[in-house]
C-alpha cells in the first residue's frame, strides 16, 4: 500500500532519510557550504533545493511557484557572492525560500510561517543573511541603492544587489529607485527575475516591452517601422531602403535589447536563462566588480520543475498545506471530510459588485495586481471594459479612479487594507479633499494568519477614520458586507468598507441589497449590566461572549457599530448601562481606532462617567502563524471578550 505524504515525509525528507534524498542539500548549513559544492555539482544541487521546498510546501503551504523559480538564483548568488559582507535585498521576498534553505534556515525549514517558526518574507532579525525586510513589492532597489551609498560614504567595499521580478517592476517606486540609481550611476546590481508573471499575468507597458526583448521582436519590429517610414519618403525612398542593410548595422546598435535600460544609465546585460545555474555563476562572476549600474535580466519560470505548476503559475503562486499532486511514490493526504464552508468575503464582494454594476454602467473595477485576490477577475470577465489591472500600482490605482470619478464614473478600487497604506497620500490629497466618489474596497482588514506583520491589514480603521469626507464601515458578517458595498456605491463621496480575510458565518442573504442609513448602528442584543460594542466580524465573538455572560447572569447589550465614521454615538448613548461599563472589540490598533473613537465621542460628549475597556491590537508588529493562535494572543476572541467584562465588572 503506498504511504501517505505525511509518512513519506518523516521517512525520506526529514528524518533519518534525509542524507539519501538530499545528499549535497543536507551538508549546507550556511553559504560556506555551498562555496564548497564542485561547479558541476550545481545543477544537483538546485534539484535537491527544488524538491526540498515542493515537499516541504505541502506540509506549510506558502508561496510555491515563485520560489521553483528562483532556486538557480540563489544558488549562484550564495556561490559567487559572500553575504556576510555584500549585501541581497530580494524584492517581496516572498521568493527567497531558496535563499533561506541555503543561509542556514534549512533545519527550521518545515516550521515555515507557522506561529514561533520562521517567517514566510524575509527579516532582518531573523538572519544576518536577510538585509532587508519586505512583503510589500517594489521596495528593493530603493533599499540597495541605500545601502550603495552608505557604502560608498562609510569606505566599504562590497557588491550591493536588487533582485526585482517583474511584476514588482510595476510598482511606482521601481521606477523611482532606477531613475535615481541611474543618474548617481552608483556600483549596484539589479536583477530583473522576469518570469511574465506577477500573481497573475502581468500587466503594462514595460512587461510588454520585457517580452519583445525576449523575443527578439524590438528588434524585429523596430526595423520594419523604420523602412516603412524610409519607404514611404516621396521620390528617394525605395532608393534608400534598397541600401538599408548599411542601415540596418546602424539601426541594429541603436535597439540592442534592453536598449532602454541602456538609455537610463545601465549596463544591460541578458536576457539569459535563469534556470542554467553556470551561465549565471559566469555572469555573476564577470560583473561582480563593475563599477556602475547594471541590470542583469533574468529570465525564469514559475513553477519551475513541478508539473502542472509551470502551466497553472497563477494557482501554484500560494498553495495551502498539502497541495502535493499526486506522484508515484507518494499518495495525496487524506482530505479532511470537511462540511462545505461558507462563502469567502471576497467572493461575496465580488459577487455584490458584478450584480450591482449590470444596473450601474458607471460601475467600474480596479485592482492592483490582485485580481484573484480581490474576487475582481470575474468582474473582469463580465465587464472587460469597465476593468482595470493597473499593476502593483496602489497609489496609481486610486489617483485613476479619482480621475474618473471627477467624470462621473463610480469607481471601485478593491486593495488589501495592508496594500492600500501605500497609497494614503493619494486616499487624502486626490480623493478625500476634493470629496470625489471612489469607493474604497477594502479587503484582509484585521489579522491574516501566515503572512505575518507584513500583511496583517490592522491600521487601516486608524488611518481612515482622521481623514475628512471619509465614511468607513465594516460588516458583522457576509450578508450586512454586500448591503455595505451598496451603500458605498450608492454614496456620493468617498467610502471604505473594510472586511476580513476568510469565510463569513454562514448567515443566509438578503435579496436585494438594501442601503444603510449612513452612520447608524445596530443593536443586536439587549442587556443592562455591561455594553459591548464589536465594530466588523468582531460582533460575532460578542454575541458568543453574551450568552455565556448570561449562563452567569450577567445580560449584556451588544452594538454592531457598522461605521467606524460617522459614528453613531446616539445609539451607544442611549444603551449605557448604569455602572457605565462598555467594552469595545475591534481587530485593528488599539491607537487611534475605533475604541479611541468610542472613548473620545463620549468623553467629548460629556460622559465622564464611562469604565471603557478596548480590546484590540497592541502598540506592537503582530507576528506570523495561524490566525486563531494570533487572535487568542492578541486577546481578540470570544474567550477574551468574556474575561473583559468579568475584569470590567470586578467578578473574578
Ligand atoms: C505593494 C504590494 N502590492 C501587492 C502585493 C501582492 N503581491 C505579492 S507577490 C506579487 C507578484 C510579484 O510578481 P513578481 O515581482 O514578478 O514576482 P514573482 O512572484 O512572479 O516571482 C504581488 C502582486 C505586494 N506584495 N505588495
Amino acid at each position: 500500500m503506498a504511504e501517505s505524504v505525511l509518512d513519506f515525509f518523516e521517512r525520506n525528507v526529514f528524518g533519518e532519510g534525509e542524507a539519501k534524498a538530499f545528499p549535497l542539500l543536507h551538508r549546507i548549513d550556511s553559504p560556506r557550504d555551498v562555496k564548497d559544492v564542485p561547479f558541476e555539482s550545481l545543477p544537483q544541487l538546485s534539484r535537491e533545493v527544488r524538491d526540498y521546498i515542493i515537499q516541504t510546501l505541502s506540509r506549510t503551504g506558502g508561496h510555491l511557484g515563485s520560489n521553483l523559480g528562483t532556486v538557480e538564483l540563489a544558488i549562484a548568488l550564495n556561490y559567487v557572492f559572500n553575504f556576510l559582507n555584500d549585501r541581497v535585498v530580494w524584492d517581496v521576498g516572498h521568493q527567497a525560500y531558496p535563499h533561506k534553505i541555503l543561509t542556514g534556515r534549512r533545519q527550521r525549514f518545515d516550521r515555515l510561517r507557522q506561529y514561533g517558526g520562521i517567517s514566510g518574507f524575509l527579516k532582518i532579525d531573523e538572519s544576518p543573511y536577510d538585509h532587508f525586510g519586505a512583503g510589500h513589492a517594489s521596495t528593493s532597489i530603493s533599499a540597495a541603492l541605500g545601502m550603495a551609498v552608505a557604502r560608498d560614504l562609510n569606505n566599504e567595499d562590497h557588491a550591493c544587489i536588487a533582485v526585482i521580478g517583474d511584476g514588482a517592476m510595476t510598482g511606482g517606486m521601481a521606477f523611482e529607485a532606477l531613475n535615481q540609481l541611474g543618474y548617481l550611476k552608483k556600483r549596484m546590481i539589479v536583477i530583473l527575475n522576469d518570469n511574465d508573471m506577477s500573481i497573475s499575468a502581468n500587466v503594462g507597458a514595460m512587461s510588454g516591452y520585457l517580452n519583445q526583448i525576449i523575443s527578439g521582436q524590438f528588434y524585429t519590429r523596430t526595423r520594419e517601422r523604420i523602412e516603412k517610414s524610409i519607404k514611404a519618403i516621396p521620390g528617394i525612398g525605395d532608393s534608400i531602403a534598397k541600401r538599408a542593410h548599411q542601415l540596418e548595422h546602424i539601426v541594429k546598435t541603436m535597439l540592442v535589447p534592453g536598449s532602454l535600460f541602456q538609455e537610463l544609465g545601465y549596463h544591460y546585460v541578458g536576457p539569459i536563462n535563469g534556470h542554467h545555474v553556470d551561465q549565471l555563476v559566469r555572469v555573476f562572476e564577470q560583473y561582480k566588480n563593475f563599477d556602475g549600474p547594471v541590470l542583469i535580466h533574468v529570465r525564469t519560470v514559475k513553477g519551475k520543475g513541478l508539473p502542472g505548476a509551470e502551466e497553472m503559475s497563477e494557482t501554484y503562486h500560494g498553495v495551502k498545506v498539502g497541495y502535493l499532486p499526486k506522484r508515484d511514490c507518494v499518495e495525496p493526504a487524506d482530505k479532511p471530510k470537511s462540511k462545505p464552508s461558507p462563502p469567502s468575503y471576497t467572493s461575496v464582494f465580488s459577487k455584490s459588485l458584478i450584480q450591482l454594476a449590470q444596473t450601474d454602467k458607471r460601475i467600474i473595477g480596479i485592482t492592483a495586481a490582485m485580481p484573484t485576490g480581490t474576487g475582481l477577475d470575474a468582474f473582469g470577465k463580465q465587464f472587460p471594459d469597465r476593468y482595470f489591472d493597473v499593476g502593483i500600482a496602489e497609489q496609481h490605482a486610486v489617483t485613476f479612479a479619482a480621475g474618473m470619478a471627477t467624470r462621473g464614473l463610480k469607481p471601485v478600487a478593491a486593495i488589501y487594507s495592508t496594500f492600500l497604506q501605500r497609497a494614503y497620500d493619494q486616499v487624502i490629497h486626490d480623493v478625500c479633499i476634493q470629496h470625489l466618489d471612489v469607493t474604497f474596497c477594502i479587503d484582509r482588514g484585521g489579522l491574516v494568519g501566515a503572512d505575518g506583520p507584513t500583511h496583517h491589514g490592522v491600521f487601516d480603521i486608524a488611518y481612515l477614520r482622521l481623514i475628512p469626507n471619509m465614511i468607513v464601515m465594516s460588516p458583522k458578517d457576509e450578508n450586512e458586507l454586500r448591503h455595505m458595498v451598496a451603500t458605498a456605491i450608492a454614496h456620493d463621496g468617498p467610502a471604505a468598507v473594510r472586511y476580513p480575510r476568510g469565510s463569513g458565518i454562514g448567515t443566509s442573504m438578503d435579496e436585494p441589497m438594501a442601503h444603510l442609513p449612513i452612520g447608524r448602528a445596530e443593536v443586536v442584543r439587549q442587556g443592562s449590566d455591561v455594553l459591548l460594542i464589536g465594530l466588523g466580524s468582531m460582533v460575532n465573538y460578542m454575541l458568543t461572549a453574551a450568552e455565556r455572560l448570561a449562563e452567569e447572569g450577567v445580560e449584556a447589550t451588544v452594538i454592531n457599530a457598522r461605521f467606524v465614521k460617522p459614528l453613531d454615538l446616539a445609539t451607544i448613548a442611549n444603551h449605557l448601562p448604569e455602572n457605565g461599563a462598555v467594552l469595545t472589540l475591534e481587530d485593528g490598533c488599539l491607537m487611534g481606532g475605533f475604541g479611541s473613537a468610542v472613548l473620545e465621542e463620549l468623553h467629548s460628549a460629556g460622559y465622564h462617567d464611562v469604565r471603557i475597556k478596548r480590546l484590540g491590537i497592541q502598540d506592537q508588529f503582530v507576528t506570523h502563524g495561524d490566525n486563531k493562535t494570533l487572535h487568542r494572543i492578541q486577546r481578540l476572541d470570544a474567550d477574551a471578550v468574556y474575561r473583559g467584562v468579568q475584569e470590567l465588572l470586578d467578578l473574578r
